[in-house]
């Protein structure tokens, strides 16, 4: 757990403890559960590129129909070697971390039976996707320790890089922290038919950070006391590519954190997709921004740095104190390619203009809110019509404070439930590449604001938006909205 010493490590990176108050540090969201309260052992020692990196293994379903996909998952306990040589106690779906991916194609239902064997509550919310407000996960609708709970996907949306992770009240953080999330894959026939790379050539990075114990514990903490940074589960790996395209799916799974990557040599690479699926057209990037839940989907050609030479991908947004590495990848031979990167990779609808406009402020200072109120499951913040195109301005309150200093306590987010959104602007300016496609989750950075626009819809129902820095949604930085008919 946090101490005064700790405390005073992470305020005095960058030399200026004394203007920082203790109340502006630490503040993610206490751990729930005693055993994550405990006194907390001195971190493994970080070391890189010792793990080849895994790919998440496919879940298999139980049983078919002409229209669904049935699948079984059991939520338990289960240990796992995050840094190597250690022993970590996990949370998870189904025995693996981090959980199964599900593999979905639009228009085919897919029913998820979740048992949960843990100790704690859960909810299973899938992130980004449609969904009736029943199988939405919302923090209420929890399953108890020894229960069961089934949930109903419809997929009647267009292909995008979906995970799923726990949502239950107060929870969520460190249920998700502890490993409960996982990959759910949408694809639809217009995305099959574009030439992109596939397959094998299709590989989602899931990163998040931890902190692994010299004893293997996995401890919750707030994202400065944790140092190891994980892809697919596994502490800095490395991972062998050849020299082709490769579709890359970037996750920030992290609870609390966000990352800024780029390749170490400033290597550009184009972004395909963002939360919602594909671009309209690619564009050049040569470095993301992502707060936890962020997707970015890039295309990467390794061929460009040659057989037998490696890149580094790492994380600018790490403290100073932090091995910038993430991962680093390992070109071997060159192989056939037949992919490229279409000009032109999906045709969206335009966005109706807005007829409601709406406002708000996020804040962790005094308490954790949104427009100045912790979420109350019993209390409607917004109603709204379903087909209701709206206007909503976000504002980070936060005070940004000085380089160097830890402030990803700082940093929010604001996701939306059941809908996309697009980013109109951001700090007053028109919404720039950063801020492109179609959105469910988007950074607001210290003192920034943005303004993002969505039609409510498929669905009636309540649901919700919160920031996805998950220790301030379990904190209160979340509200309800209903949709009625
Ligand atoms: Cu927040």
């Amino acid at each position: 757990m946090l101490n005064r010493r700790n405390l005073f490590k992470a305020a005095a990176v960058g030399g200026a403890a004394a203007v920082v108050p203790w109340g502006r540090l630490g503040v993610t969201a206490p751990p729930a559960s005693a055993a994550a309260g405990a006194a907390a052992a001195a971190p493994a020692p970080v070391v890189p590129f010792a793990h080849a990196m895994p790919l998440p293994q496919v879940l298999s379903p139980v049983s078919q129909t002409a229209l669904s996909d049935v699948y079984e998952v059991r939520m338990r306990e289960a240990d796992a070697e995050i840094v190597q040589g250690l022993v970590s106690r996990v949370r998870t779906y189904g025995g693996t971390f981090p959980g199964p991916t599900i593999r979905a194609v639009r228009g085919r239902e897919v029913v998820v039976r979740q048992y949960n064997d843990l100790t704690v509550n859960t909810a299973v919310h899938l992130h980004g996707a449609h969904v009736l407000s029943q199988h939405d996960g919302l923090p209420m609708d929890t399953i108890a320790p020894g229960g069961t709970r089934t949930y109903h996907y419809p997929n009647e949306q267009r292909a995008a890089s979906l995970w799923y992770h726990d949502h239950a009240h107060h929870l969520e953080a460190e249920n998700v922290y502890m490993g409960l999330h996982g990959l759910y894959l949408l694809t639809d026939t217009a995305e099959q038919l574009l030439p992109l790379p596939r397959g094998a050539f299709d590989v989602p990075l899931v990163i998040r950070d931890a902190r692994v114990e010299i004893d293997g514990t996995l401890r919750y903490t707030r994202p400065s006391d944790c140092p190891h940074m994980l892809v697919n589960g596994k502490e800095r790996p490395y991972f062998r590519v050849a020299a082709r395209k490769y579709r890359l799916r970037l996750y920030n799974a992290c609870a609390n954190r966000y990352i800024r990557l780029r390749f170490a040599d400033g290597a550009e690479f184009t972004q395909i997709g963002s939360d919602g699926g594909l671009l309209d057209t690619p564009v050049t990037r040569t470095e993301v921004t992502m707060l936890g839940g962020e997707r970015v989907d890039i295309v990467v050609d390794f061929a460009r740095w040659g057989t037998g030479r490696s890149v580094v991908l790492e994380n600018t947004g790490a403290l100073g104190t932090e091995r910038p590495e993430v991962m680093r990848f390992d070109i071997g031979n060159r192989v056939a390619d037949r992919s490229r990167i279409p000009r032109r990779l999906s045709r969206s609808a335009v966005l109706p203009a807005a007829t409601v406009e709406r406002d708000f402020e996020i804040r962790t200072f005094p308490a954790m809110t949104i427009n100045g109120l912790s979420y109350d499951p019993n209390r409607v913040d917004v109603t709204t019509r379903l087909g209701t195109t709206e206007t909503w301005t976000v504002r980070n309150a936060e005070a940004p404070i000085g380089p160097g200093l830890p402030d990803f306590h700082l940093w929010h987010s604001f996701h939306t439930h059941l809908t996309f959104f697009r980013v109109l602007e951001r700090n007053g300016a028109p919404a720039g590449i950063a801020d492109q496609g179609w959105k469910d989750t988007v950074t607001l950075g210290p003192g920034e604001t943005v303004k993002i626009s969505m039609t409510w819809g498929p669905y009636t129902g309540q649901y919700l938006y919160h920031c996805h820095q998950l220790g301030h949604s379990s904190g209160g930085q979340m509200g309800r909205i209903d949709v009625t008919p």
